[in-house]
C-alpha cells in the first residue's frame, strides 16, 4: 500500500471508479460531510453515495483538523458499510442455536429479563458497557437506561481500558481529565516530547502536525522502549525499559531541580505539592538501573525540556495501559507543572485520544461515578438535579461507585447475572481471553448490540443490529473536545436501527419515561438541557467546520480550545503535583516466562478488525498476526524469519508467526492487539488501584519452536 499517498490525500483506486460512476450512473452523486469513525483525531471527510449506497470518501478540505488528507484507514473507512456480513436482523439463543428473530421478539424478551433479573437481584445485578465507536447520543442513551430502568451505575465504557487514567490521572493534576490543548497547537511550540505514542500509525492525522512543527524546525523527541514508526520520525529517540516511566520521569525532575531549571513563578503561583515532589524525586537523582536511561542523556533531556520556551508533551496508551496508568499520567502532569507548561499556546499534556468517540462516551456519562458532563454521582445535588430532569423520584438515584468495565467481567455470575455489551468486543480486547470467554458464559442473559458478529457475539443470548457511522445522525467527540457531526448517507441494512433507538424501544417496552426521542438530536438537547459545560454546544453550532470545543456553557459561549489560561480547572484553581514512586509492572519475566511481552497497534487495522478487515486493502497488508524479537534473542532460540512459534502466558497460549527485529531490545516482544487468540490470550488482567486499568501492555511471556513448523 502507498501510505505516503494516501497521507498526501491522493486516496484510493475507488476515486477513479467514483469518477467513472459519476460519468455513466443515472444521477445522483451525494456528498455527505461526516466524520471519520476510526480514531480520536477526528478527521472530516464526506461519504460520496451513489444510488443509495456509499461508494467512496473524499476527504474534507475545508476541514481545520485534516485539510484534506486523510489516512489508510480514514481513506477506506466505507468498505466495510455494505458489508455482506453487516448484522441485519436480531438474532436469539434458542436450544444453544442462534435463530433470527422479529424486534417485537428480542425487545420483549430483553425488556422481560433485565426486569426480572433487577427485580429479584438489585441494581448490582447488571451490568452495562458501552461503545467509544458509537455517537454521543447512542452513549447518553445506554447510561440514562441504566440509571433510570434500574437505578444503577454499573455503566462504563471502553475509554477504562483505553485513557481511563488520563482521565483520572490529568483529574488529579489539573482538575479536568481532558487534553489540554489542540491538536495544531504543536505548531506554537518549541519543543514536542512524544512519550509513549506511537502516532504515525495511531494518529497520522494528528502526527501530520508534528511532521510540519518539524519542518518549521521545531525538534520533536520520542520516548519509547521501542524503536516506533513514530521513534523514526522523531529528531531524537529515547529508549527506556518497559514500565518505567515513574522512575524516568523522576529522574528528569530531579535534575530539572538540582539544577534550578524549575519555574519557580509558576509553581509559586498556580501550583501546590512541589515539596512533596521535591523530596520524592530524590531517590531517582541516578535510576538508570530501573529505567536504562544513561544519565548524561537524562540530564540532557531535563535540560531541553525544562530551558524550551514552550513544551508540549504528546502521549499515549505506552503511558496508561499498565498497573501504574495513572501514576505515570501524573508523571506527565508533573513535568508540566514543574516547568510552567501548561495554560497557553504550544504547551500542555496532551494524551491522544483513541477512538473515534472515547471521549464522548465519557462526556455522556457513560462512566461509574459521574453524569453526563463529569457530573458527580456522588454528590447529592447532582443526584436530585438529574432526578427531576428524568423524572425519577427524589433520593432514588444511586449515590455509589459503579462496578468499571473490567470489575463487571469479573464480577460476571456473582454478583452480576446480565449484561449490555453496545459496540464492544470483549473476548478480543479486554485481558486474558480465557478469563473473558469463561466469565462471559456464567450470565444468565447477555445482549450483544453491533454492526457485525464478531467473536463474542457467541457468548450473547440477544445479538441486535445497529448501524454503523454512515447511516445515523450524531455527534463524535475528537480528543481535542471537538464536537464534530456526524451525518447520515444511506439506509442501514436489512433492519438494522439506530443504536439509541433500539435502547428507547426497550425503555419504552418497560414503561419508563423520557426515551420519547424522534431523532439524534432530540437525545442530544436532552444530554444539553442537564450538563452545563456542554449546554452550549448546539448542533446549528457544529455546522462550521471548525465546530465548537466543550467547555461551552452558554449559547453565544464560543467554546474552550485551551484549557487551564489562567487558572486551572479545579476547586482551588490549582495544578497540583504528586510524589509518586517507581512501582514494577505487575508480572516481570522470570526464569520460566523469560520475556516481557508489549502489546500495541499498527497503522493499517483497528483494533478487533471487525471494519478494516473488510477493507480489501487493509486486510491484504497484514492478514494474520506476528511477534516482533530480538535478532540475538531469535539467535538464541534458533527461530528463523516468519516461523510459526508457540508463545505462552501463565494464563494462555497461541501460536504466531516470528518477525526478527532490532526495533524491540533483547528480552522484549512485542505483538499487536488486532488479532483473536493473539495478545490477549496471554494478557494479564492486574489493575491499576486508580484507575482499574488492566496491565494490557505488559506480560511475561515463553516462547517456543514448534516441532516441524516452517
Ligand atoms: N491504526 C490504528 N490506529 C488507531 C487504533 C488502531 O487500532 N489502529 N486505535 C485507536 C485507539 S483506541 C487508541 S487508544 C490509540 C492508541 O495509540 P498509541 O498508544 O499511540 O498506540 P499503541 O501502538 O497501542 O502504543 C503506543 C506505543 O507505546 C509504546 N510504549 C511506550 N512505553 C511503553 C511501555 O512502558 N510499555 C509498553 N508496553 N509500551 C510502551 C509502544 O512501544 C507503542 O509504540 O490509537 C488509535 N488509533
Ligand atoms: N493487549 C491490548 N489490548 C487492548 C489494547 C492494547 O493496546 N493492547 N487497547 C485497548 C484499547 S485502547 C481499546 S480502545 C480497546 C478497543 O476494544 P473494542 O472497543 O472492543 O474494539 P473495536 O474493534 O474498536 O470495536 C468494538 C465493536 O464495535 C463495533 N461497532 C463499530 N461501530 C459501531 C456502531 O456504530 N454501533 C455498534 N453497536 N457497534 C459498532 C465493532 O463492529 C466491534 O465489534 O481495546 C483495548 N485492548
Ligand atoms: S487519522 Fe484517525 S480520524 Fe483521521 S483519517 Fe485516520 S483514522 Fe480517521
Ligand atoms: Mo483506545
Amino acid at each position: 500500500m502507498k501510505i505516503l499517498s494516501f497521507l498526501r490525500g491522493e486516496g484510493s483506486v475507488k476515486e477513479k471508479e467514483i469518477a467513472t460512476m459519476a460519468k455513466t450512473s443515472e444521477p445522483i452523486i451525494k456528498y455527505v460531510p461526516t466524520t471519520c469513525p476510526y480514531c480520536g483525531v477526528g478527521c472530516s471527510l464526506y461519504l460520496v453515495v451513489n444510488g443509495g449506497k456509499v461508494v467512496g470518501v473524499e476527504p474534507d478540505k475545508r476541514s481545520p483538523i485534516n485539510e484534506g488528507k486523510l489516512c489508510p484507514k480514514g481513506m477506506t473507512c466505507w468498505e466495510p458499510v455494505h458489508s455482506p456480513d453487516r448484522l441485519t436482523k436480531p438474532k436469539i439463543k434458542k436450544n444453544g442455536k442462534f435463530v433470527d428473530a422479529t424486534w417485537d421478539e428480542a425487545i420483549d424478551l430483553i425488556a422481560k429479563k433485565f426486569k426480572e433479573i433487577s427485580d429479584k437481584n438489585g441494581p448490582k445485578a447488571l451490568g452495562f458497557q458501552s461503545s467509544c465507536r458509537t455517537v454521543n447520543e447512542d452513549c447518553y442513551a445506554l447510561q440514562k437506561f441504566a440509571r433510570v430502568g434500574f437505578l444503577t451505575n454499573n455503566v462504563d465504557n471502553c475509554a477504562r481500558i483505553c485513557h481511563g487514567p488520563s482521565v483520572a490521572g490529568l483529574s488529579l493534576s489539573f482538575g479536568s481529565g481532558a487534553a489540554t490543548n489542540p491538536f495544531e497547537d504543536v505548531l506554537n511550540s518549541d519543543l514536542i516530547v512524544m512519550w509513549g505514542s506511537n502516532a504515525f500509525e495511531a494518529h497520522p492525522l494528528a502526527a501530520r502536525r508534528v511532521i510540519q512543527a518539524k519542518k518549521k524546525g521545531i525538534p520533536v523527541i520520542v520516548l519509547d522502549p521501542r524503536y516506533s514508526a513514530t521513534a523514526r520520525l522523531g529528531d531524537e529517540w529515547i529508549r527506556f525499559n518497559p514500565s518505567t516511566h515513574i522512575a524516568l520521569a523522576n529522574s528528569i525532575m530531579y535534575w530539572i531541580i538540582k539544577e534550578g531549571l524549575e519555574n519557580k513563578a509558576f509553581i509559586a503561583e498556580r501550583t501546590k505539592g512541589f515539596d512533596d515532589l521535591k523530596k520524592t524525586v530524590e531517590k531517582y537523582a541516578d535510576a538508570e538501573e530501573i529505567h536504562g536511561v544513561p544519565l548524561e542523556k537524562v540530564k540532557d533531556f531535563a535540560r531541553k525540556y525544562a530551558k524550551a520556551k514552550n513544551a508540549v508533551i504528546i502521549y499515549c496508551l505506552g503511558i496508561t495501559e499498565l498497573t501504574t496508568g495513572t501514576d505515570n499520567v501524573r508523571s506527565m502532569g508533573n513535568l508540566a507543572l514543574l516547568t510552567g507548561n501548561v495554560g497557553r499556546p504550544g504547551v500542555g499534556v496532551n494524551p491522544l485520544r483513541g477512538q473515534n468517540n472515547v471521549q464522548g462516551a465519557c462526556d455522556m456519562g457513560a462512566y461509574p461515578n459521574v453524569y453526563s458532563g463529569y457530573q458527580s454521582c456522588l454528590v447529592p445535588e447532582n443526584s436530585a438535579k438529574m432526578e427531576k430532569a428524568w423524572g425519577l423520584k427524589e433520593g432514588s438515584l444511586p449515590n455509589w461507585y459503579g462496578s468499571t468495565l473490567t470489575e463487571q467481567i469479573n464480577e460476571a455470575g456473582n454478583p452480576i447475572k446480565a449484561m449490555y455489551f453496545m459496540g464492544l468486543n470483549p473476548v478480543v480486547s479486554y485481558p486474558d481471553s480465557n478469563h473473558v470467554m469463561r466469565q462471559l458464559e456464567k450470565l444468565d442473559f447477555c445482549v450483544m448490540q453491533d454492526i457485525f458478529w464478531n467473536e463474542s457475539c457467541e457468548y450473547a443470548d440477544v445479538v441486535l443490529p445497529g448501524t454503523c457511522f454512515a447511516e445515523k445522525d450524531g455527534t463524535f467527540t475528537s480528543g481535542e473536545r471537538r464536537v464534530n457531526r456526524v451525518r447520515k448517507a444511506v439506509d442501514g441494512p436489512g433492519e438494522a436501527k439506530y443504536d439509541w433507538e433500539i435502547i428507547a424501544m426497550i425503555a419504552k417496552k418497560m414503561g419508563l419515561k423520557g426515551f420519547d426521542w424522534k431523532s439524534a438530536k432530540d437525545v442530544w438537547d436532552d444530554m444539553r438541557a442537564c450538563t452545563p459545560n456542554m449546554f452550549g454546544v448546539t448542533y446549528e453550532k457544529m455546522e462550521k467546520p471548525e465546530s465548537v470545543h466543550w467547555p461551552c456553557p452558554a449559547i453565544d459561549h464560543p467554546g474552550t480550545p485551551i484549557l487551564h489560561v489562567g487558572k486551572f480547572s479545579s476547586a482551588d484553581g490549582k495544578g497540583t503535583m504528586f510524589g509518586l514512586e517507581y512501582r514494577p509492572p505487575a508480572e516481570v519475566a522470570d526464569a520460566e516466562y523469560p520475556f516481557t511481552l508489549m502489546t500495541g497497534r499498527l497503522i493499517f487495522h483497528y483494533h478487533t478488525r471487525t471494519q478494516t478487515d473488510r477493507a480489501k486493502e487493509l486486510h491484504y497488508e497484514v492478514p494474520e498476526s506476528y511477534i516482533q524479537i530480538n535478532t540475538l534473542d531469535a539467535k538464541k532460540l534458533g527461530i528463523k524469519e516468519n516461523e510459526k512459534i508457540k508463545v505462552s502466558s501463565r494464563r494462555g497460549q497461541i501460536e504466531t508467526r516470528a518477525r526478527i527485529s532490532d526495533d524491540v531490545p533483547p528480552g522484549v516482544t512485542y505483538m499487536t492487539m488486532h488479532f483473536h487468540k493473539g495478545a490477549n490470550t496471554l494478557t494479564n488482567t492486574a489493575l491499576d488501584p486508580l484507575s482499574k486499568m488492566p496491565e494490557l501492555k505488559h506480560c511475561a511471556v515463553k516462547i517456543e519452536k514448534i516441532a516441524g513448523a516452517a
